[in-house]
């Protein structure tokens, strides 16, 4: 019995439910070929997820085929990557010949991967809760950068995040929804793939009104698609309330349990003593009963239809979309089906209910028929002019200016922002500070003074008039500096996508993420996970070095170097001085941007550490030591076409000179697909 029962609206076969069963029969199809047809030597587990995929593939199907725009972006959640590659493929955005390689060398990734996947993918997803916050800070990156005057203008397009409900878990989820600024972020879209499992089980207690309380407090607006068509219908006969209220009251492991019955278990099982009930079920013949108890509306495209309808553009929203994981397969529902590989013979029998050949897993719709019309017509809508190539502008070697006498280095960050505004006004408009409530204790309010705060809109400074106030906090669309509340992970997250508009848009920034040393610690993974997905940024730890600053312990880590020199993909740099700040560059963009930094990360082998650990005092410095000169190497059009790095031998002193060459002539550039 095919579980893709989803009651057909029209008398004639409608080619979205058709392009449905394929895109189910393609993820499905990737997966198992690499699992059970690929040869493989080694023994190895290959793995991939045709439940989690399965989950997703009604709401993929009626977003990509009925709703997306060329100017929305995606973030899919990690374990659907097969279905983002079906409905590529079927667009004809994916060549046939990587239906075969998930998880091959080279081949199609285990999780949506923006720098190395081959075909269209917007945001990098794997680490839970990471890939799922990416289109806010992805919002906020559009937004600035319009101020530059991109074609991509912001409002144009929604930013959509497909969430495993188990993702609500993850503390970076709540700490991007309760950014202050995030509720005034309209054009983002969350859906939630509501299944009620998780890797090893059925969650039992998901809670679901206490999740959708929480995202209302936030600001958002709450959607909710739980019963599909065919269980509303039921509703409305005699013994439907009962039939409601019963599949409202269960526990999540029962009702999972439901699905796992035949017909006569759950003739049994489901009404239980309610005789109004167990009359509504007696009437069913056992088609509709087993359909009926699996039709949740994230399954139902007419129900997705009216909720995308309802999605107001004024602030952000959230879909909860109650799903089975495993729709439409022989696992679905089960309590351990995360992992689960449908056997060759369960292969052959889906492709007998999904209308596929098992002996040509891949084939297309026929020409001319309705599905592959509306897959060309769609394909049309969805194509992307390439972003304009990034012109950088270019960065002085010198200001020209010769400061004397003592400064620490981290006074000599914001005095370096402000001698760029002078010495070179383009470079300056395209930087961009980022710090988690601290730009004023780390010596950026000169700079904020200048640049002004970046707003969605102009907000009145009620201070400006006040002769005690030295720091103007002045919030505008055209500020500089974005002000996010305590949240380091929201930090690295906001600097990897400022740090990818030139490959979205053709808009180089130079983002510079300005925070206590320490937290660097605590902003890690997301950090690694941005350089992964090409994020090109210098992060700030201040201050640092060896020896204890009078700020004290609380306030300086003497880790941070070590994990700059670990992570791949980042040029880290110690400045000497206790009172002195550590310019962790992630690539050579922004190496331009940083004082000290850029003289030595931007003539540094990428991936390796310079440092130096001087006793803990501010330092008498000759001028062009700190401020005053800025890397002849460390332009941004370097930072644009960096290529990614290789692990580099470990590196214990200063840089030699020799090495001081732009990353630009030695590294690659990005793959095309890269500027997807
Ligand atoms: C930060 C992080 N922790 C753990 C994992 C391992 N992991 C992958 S999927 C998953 C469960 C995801 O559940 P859910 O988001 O509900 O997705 P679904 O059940 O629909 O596959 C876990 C724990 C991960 N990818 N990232």
């Amino acid at each position: 019995m095919t579980m893709m029962q989803t009651p057909a609206r029209t008398g004639r076969a409608d080619p979205l439910l058709e392009i449905e069963r394929r895109v189910l029969w393609l993820s499905t199809a990737i997966v198992h070929y690499a699992n059970r047809v690929r040869p493989n030597p080694s023994g190895l587990k290959v793995g991939g997820h045709q439940a989690s995929s399965a989950s997703l593939v009604s709401i993929m199907t009626s977003l990509w085929f009925r709703h997306l725009r060329a100017a929305d972006r995606v973030s899919v959640k990690p374990h659907a990557s097969p279905v983002l590659h079906a409905i590529n493929y079927l667009l004809g955005d994916l060549d046939q010949k990587y239906l075969t390689t998930l998880r091959e060398f080279g081949g199609l990734q285990s999780y949506p991967s923006r720098a190395k996947d081959p075909d269209p993918v917007d945001y990098s997803t794997g680490s839970v809760g990471i890939g799922a916050t990416a289109p806010i800070w992805g919002a906020v990156a559009r937004r600035y950068v319009s101020r530059l005057g991109a074609a991509d203008q912001p409002g144009l397009g929604r930013q959509y995040s497909l969430v495993g409900d188990a993702e609500l878990d993850e503390g970076a989820v709540w700490e991007a929804i309760l950014d202050p600024g995030v509720a005034e972020l309209g054009e983002i879209t969350w859906i939630v793939d509501l299944n009620r499992q998780s890797l090893d089980r059925v969650v039992p207690n998901i809670a679901t009104g206490k999740l959708q309380g929480m995202f209302a407090a936030a600001g958002w607006q709450v959607l909710t698609l739980k019963y599909g068509q065919l269980q509303t219908g039921l509703f409305a006969q005699p013994g439907g309330e009962a039939l409601r209220r019963r599949i409202d009251d269960m526990p999540n492991p029962e009702y999972q349990r439901l699905l796992r019955c035949g017909p006569a278990e759950l003739r049994e099982r489901l009404p239980g003593t309610d005789t109004a009930l167990a009359g509504l079920v007696a009437g069913l013949d056992d088609g509709t009963l087993l359909a009926a108890i699996r039709n949740l509306a994230g399954h139902d495209l007419a129900s997705l239809d009216a909720a995308f309808a309802a999605i107001e553009d004024t602030r952000p929203t959230v879909i909860f979309a109650y799903t089975v994981k495993g729709y439409g397969l022989p696992t679905q529902g089960h309590p351990q089906n995360h992992s689960a590989l449908l056997t060759a013979a369960q292969m052959t029998q889906l492709a007998a209910e999904l209308g596929a050949d098992p002996a040509d897993p891949w084939a297309r719709f026929a020409p001319g028929t309705e599905p592959a019309l509306l897959c060309a017509d769609v394909a049309r809508r969805l194509r992307r002019p390439a972003p304009p190539a990034a012109e950088p502008p270019a960065v002085p070697a010198d200001f020209g200016r010769t400061p004397s006498g003592t400064m620490t280095t981290q006074a000599a960050l914001g005095r370096a922002l402000l001698d760029l505004t002078r010495a070179a006004p383009e470079a300056a408009r395209r930087v961009v500070t980022v710090s988690p409530d601290v730009s004023l204790s780390t010596n950026l309010a000169g700079w904020v003074n200048k640049v002004g705060v970046w707003s969605v809109a102009d907000r009145r400074d009620w201070f400006a008039d006040d002769a005690e106030t030295i720091v103007h906090w002045r919030e505008k669309p055209a500020g500089q500096h974005i002000e996010l509340g305590i949240a380091e992970t929201n930090l690295a997250g906001l600097l990897g996508e400022l740090g990818a508009t030139w490959s979205r848009w053709g808009q180089a920034l130079l983002p510079i993420g300005v925070l206590y040393d320490p937290f660097v610690g605590r902003a890690l993974e997301p950090w690694s996970f941005g350089i992964y997905a090409g994020g090109q940024s210098i992060l700030v730890g201040t201050p640092s070095g060896v020896s204890l600053a009078p700020e004290g312990g609380a306030h300086q880590s003497i880790i941070t170097p070590s994990i700059g020199l670990e992570q791949p993909g980042c040029t880290s740099y110690s400045r000497p001085s206790r009172r002195t700040w550590n310019g962790s560059c992630s690539r050579a963009s922004a190496c331009s941007a940083g004082p000290a930094a850029a003289r030595h990360t931007c003539g540094c082998p990428p991936g390796r550490l310079t440092r130096r650990w001087p006793p803990c005092r501010p330092i008498r410095r000759r001028a062009n030591a700190v401020a005053a000169r800025w890397s002849p190497g460390a332009t941004c059009s370097a930072a644009a076409r960096a290529g990614r790095t290789s692990r580099s031998p470990r590196w214990a002193s200063w840089c030699p000179r020799r090495w001081r060459r732009p990353y630009g002539s030695r590294r690659p550039a990005w793959p095309p697909t890269w500027c997807a």
